[in-house]
């Protein structure tokens, strides 16, 4: 039997993000991919390709998940964009009624689309209902400060201290992403799970940061998890599928690229 995964994420149309991402990563992985959608983003190509948002309605985003997880067993699940504290009740209480051996939360707190007001009220949403049940987070660089409250990541070294917070307001497996923010020639990602810290490396690829890197690392967490891998294993993996992934990036007509899934393994 081909293991599931179910993806709880929104749709970004032009494929380079969110749940598109997330089922080419799962299947590149041998992973039979579900997904619940939470909101579908669009982006606006006469506004400097704005996020145009829209909220899936609540009940809608809890029957996807009664469907997938009542059709199928599911151990591991990944949950990426929700954006809006409605959206964030809907599937902490969907989350709540199952079990689940994996939660893979990457925790994206900014949406473009939204009211800086608004989007206050989803972090804080997120950290208070959906960290809590999360046995695994991946958070980039700005995610990293909101989460551990530091001011400033300017190293590896304090890219560590917030993994380490980060794990001890969650409890989860922490991988906290350095991505092209930090100095240096490597893009160093930091793994702590409370009682090992590894740093996981590869050469920057470019200085500019390529779209859907962040779906990709957590959904490759997640597909390896899925199949029995531990979260270190997983991490490994993931790292190596995201740099395939931007090694094998698509340009279009955006001053922005995105990641290709379809090279890793090949
Ligand atoms: O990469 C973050 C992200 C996640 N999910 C959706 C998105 C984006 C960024 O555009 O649109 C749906």
């Amino acid at each position: 039997m081909t293991h599931v995964a179910l993806s709880i994420a929104g749709s970004e149309a032009t494929g380079g993000a969110g749940a598109q991402t997330d089922l080419k990563t799962f299947h590149q992985l041998g992973t039979f991919g579900t997904v619940a959608l939470t909101c579908i983003v669009s982006f606006d190509p006469s506004h400097d390709w704005a996020h145009r948002f829209v909220p899936i309605d609540p009940q809608v985003i809890r029957d996807q998940i009664e469907a997938t997880t009542a059709l199928h067993d599911i151990d591991t699940v990944k949950i990426g964009m929700l954006g809006t504290p409605t959206t964030i009740d809907a599937v902490a209480r969907s989350l709540g009624e199952r079990t689940f051996r994996h939660v893979v939360l990457d925790p994206v707190l900014i949406c473009k689309g939204q009211e800086p007001g608004a989007a206050l009220d989803t972090d804080n949403a997120l950290k208070e209902k959906i960290l809590p049940l999360a046995t695994f987070v991946t958070p980039n660089h700005f995610e990293s400060m909101a989460l551990s409250g530091m001011d400033s990541i300017t190293s590896v070294e304090d890219l560590t201290e917030a993994a380490r917070r980060i794990h001890e307001i969650s409890g989860a497996v922490v991988l906290a992403k350095g991505g092209v923010e930090l100095d240096g020639d490597d893009a160093v990602d930091v793994f702590h799970d409370g009682e090992q810290t590894v740093e996981l490396r590869s050469p920057k690829i470019g200085q500019e940061r390529v779209s859907g890197a962040g779906c990709t690392l957590a959904a490759a967490v997640t597909a390896e998890l899925a199949k029995g891998a531990t979260p270190l294993e997983a991490a490994r993996v993931a790292k190596d599928v995201v740099t395939s992934s931007i090694e094998h990036r698509q340009s279009g007509h955006a001053p922005f690229e995105a990641v290709y899934q379809g090279a890793y393994g090949r």
